[in-house]
């Protein structure tokens, strides 16, 4: 198995995806994509948590009523493999203004202000390892074998 196609981004639905009913539609498209789930799970994150996760963006205005949406209902945390799932992952999400978000993309379709995107995905493999390992144990992380795999992937 090629060492790229193993690469990991943190992808999560926010409390207004949660709400809005887009659980299983979003999930659904890293499924059909390809990728392969890693690991899930639907919690309350705490405010420190989510404070944590957008430390790079503390000193926006935006910051603290980003943290307060983020802890305003459960979110669904999930870690996605694939070959560029990061890159992909933030394509199939589409821009971080639903605005400026195409159809097709899951901003594009589902919202439409920046203040109520409903889903999170890593903006670099860097990110990803960190947001990754802030959500999850090791442990919670599941390595099995896709039985699609050789059908997604030529080598
Ligand atoms: P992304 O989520 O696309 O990686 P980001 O990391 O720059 O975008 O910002 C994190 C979140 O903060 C974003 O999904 C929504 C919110 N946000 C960004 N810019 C904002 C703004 N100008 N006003 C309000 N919320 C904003
Ligand atoms: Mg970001």
């Amino acid at each position: 198995m090629a060492a790229a196609n193993k690469e990991r981004t943190f992808i999560a639905i926010k409390p207004d995806g949660v709400q809005r009913g887009l659980v299983g539609e979003i999930i659904k498209r890293f499924e059909q994509k390809g990728f392969k789930l890693v690991a899930m799970k639907f919690m309350q994150a705490s405010k420190d948590h989510l404070k944590q996760h957008y430390i790079d963006l503390k000193d926006r205005p935006f910051y603290s009523g980003l943290v307060d949406y983020m802890n305003s209902g459960p979110v669904v945390a999930m870690v996605w493999e694939g070959l560029n799932a990061v890159k992909t992952g933030r394509v199939m999400l589409g821009e971080t203004n639903p605005a400026d978000s195409k159809p097709g993309t899951i901003r594009g379709d589902f919202c439409i202000q920046v203040g109520r995107n409903i889903c999170h995905g890593s903006d670099s493999v860097e990110s990803a390892k960190k947001e990754i390992a802030l959500w999850f144990k090791d442990e919670e992380l599941v390595d099995v074998k896709n039985c699609a795999y050789e059908w997604v992937y030529e080598n």
